[in-house]
């Protein structure tokens, strides 16, 4: 052995155990409550053998209804719940009453103080208007990130916006006064090139730094203990890609990647090839680092297969420990682009009876099925 290769030896079994001691210390575990702690544990658990079902605003709104107390499509169709819900903050910064698609705050607070005493989970994306130009989310104008990050000149706007989400955090309480966990899924779809954080509009250093400070605003200066981070992927074909943006260990609770089938030019068969090539590249890396596995959202406008839910859906995830599937929203007909736009079937919808045999899937879980898991509050989830 040369003297080069010595070193090497001998710094490799220094730098190990440091390593091991460092994920340690980044675990920041302890600045999580009891609810957010039992959550995460046993739903990594619970992914083993289970998926949650969910579906973005289904509290609020269905195809042929909006804001009926006790309404939703999916319990339409299969007589219950769903296991999880999605809903989304955007608007919220600029201090709207109610979000881009127009639910409003107040209800979205009850929403989810009754999914989380359902025993369901929820899961909040942001798309935050651009804060340098007062566009949408879409607006991508470049250096839109540099001009947000701590030194900048919209730093002090930009934490402006992040108070008026951390108020909101702060409001999500059970009876006993308990901050309610949520899944945070800000910044999504990075890999993509349709949002101001996306890779087209950012460069790798300036998408980590603006997640890094989100987290350590919410979590150290707002001190709430009740946000997990679920980071979150678009199309993705390689495991360089992934971690080229990749925010770190310390600060990523959840690992996930949104995809739809398109149109009629993908079959459900090309969406099942994608779909898997996709976990198959993230599967392994959320192994190695601990982390939970989520399809962060996914559908097929209008589900035109009728046959979607067992032929595509079921097909995608088996194999792999998803721990949920967020479906989008059922908003109905679209006036400006004279379309229906929906994901989950209706009562009465051509896929409804593929629905119902996809909800009595052993692998799928919905409301019900979460809720006897109790896994806000057992301390060790076996699903033996
Ligand atoms: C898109 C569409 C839009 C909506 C946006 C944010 O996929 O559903 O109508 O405004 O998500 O929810």
């Amino acid at each position: 052995m040369d003297c080069s290769k010595y070193l090497i030896f001998i710094l490799f079994w220094i730098l190990l155990p440091l390593s091991v001691v460092l994920g340690q210390l980044v675990d920041h575990s302890y600045q999580f409550n009891n609810q957010t702690k039992s959550l995460y544990e046993n739903l990594k658990n619970l992914s083993k053998s289970h998926t949650l079902i969910g579906h973005q605003d289904d509290l609020a709104y269905g195809v042929h209804w909006k804001y009926m107390e006790g309404n939703s499509d999916i319990k339409a169709v299969v007589g219950e719940y769903p296991a999880f819900f999605g809903w989304d903050l955007g608007h919220m910064e600029i201090g709207k009453e109610a979000n881009l698609d127009g639910v409003p705050f107040r209800l979205m607070r009850d929403y989810i103080v009754k999914a989380y005493e359902m025993g369901t989970v929820i899961s909040l994306s942001w798309h935050a208007n651009n804060p340098l130009t007062g566009g949408s989310s879409w607006d991508t104008t470049q250096f839109t990130v540099s001009s947000i990050l701590p030194g900048a000149p919209n730093h002090g706007k930009f934490k402006i916006w992040l108070d008026c989400l951390s108020d909101f955090f702060m409001e999500l309480k059970t009876d006993e006064g308990e901050l309610i966990p949520i899944f945070f899924r800000p910044y999504h779809e990075l890999t993509g090139n349709w949002f101001w954080w996306c890779k087209n509009a950012c460069t790798p250093e300036e998408y980590i730094a603006l997640w890094r400070f989100t987290v350590d605003y919410l979590r150290n200066t707002k001190q709430l203990t009740n946000i997990l981070m679920v980071y979150n992927v678009a199309e993705i074909y390689s495991s360089k890609e992934f971690h080229e943006r990749y925010p770190g260990d310390d600060v990523v609770d959840v690992i996930s990647v949104d995809t739809y089938q398109h149109g009629s030019h993908e079959t459900s068969a090309q969406f099942v090839s994608k779909l898997r090539n996709f976990l198959s590249i993230l599967q392994p890396i959320a192994k190695v680092k601990g982390k939970i596995l989520a399809i962060g959202e996914t559908g097929y406008e209008g589900i035109p297969d009728s046959e979607w839910w067992t032929k595509a859906i079921l097909p995608s995830i088996e194999g792999f420990d998803v721990a949920w599937v967020l479906f989008w929203r059922n908003h109905g007909y679209m006036a400006a682009e004279n379309k229906m736009h929906y994901y989950v079937p209706f009562d009465g919808h051509s896929s409804s009876q593929d629905f119902v045999k996809f909800y009595n899937d052993p692998r799928t879980l919905f409301q019900k099925g979460i809720e006897s898991k109790a896994i806000y509050h057992r301390k060790e989830y076996q699903d033996k």
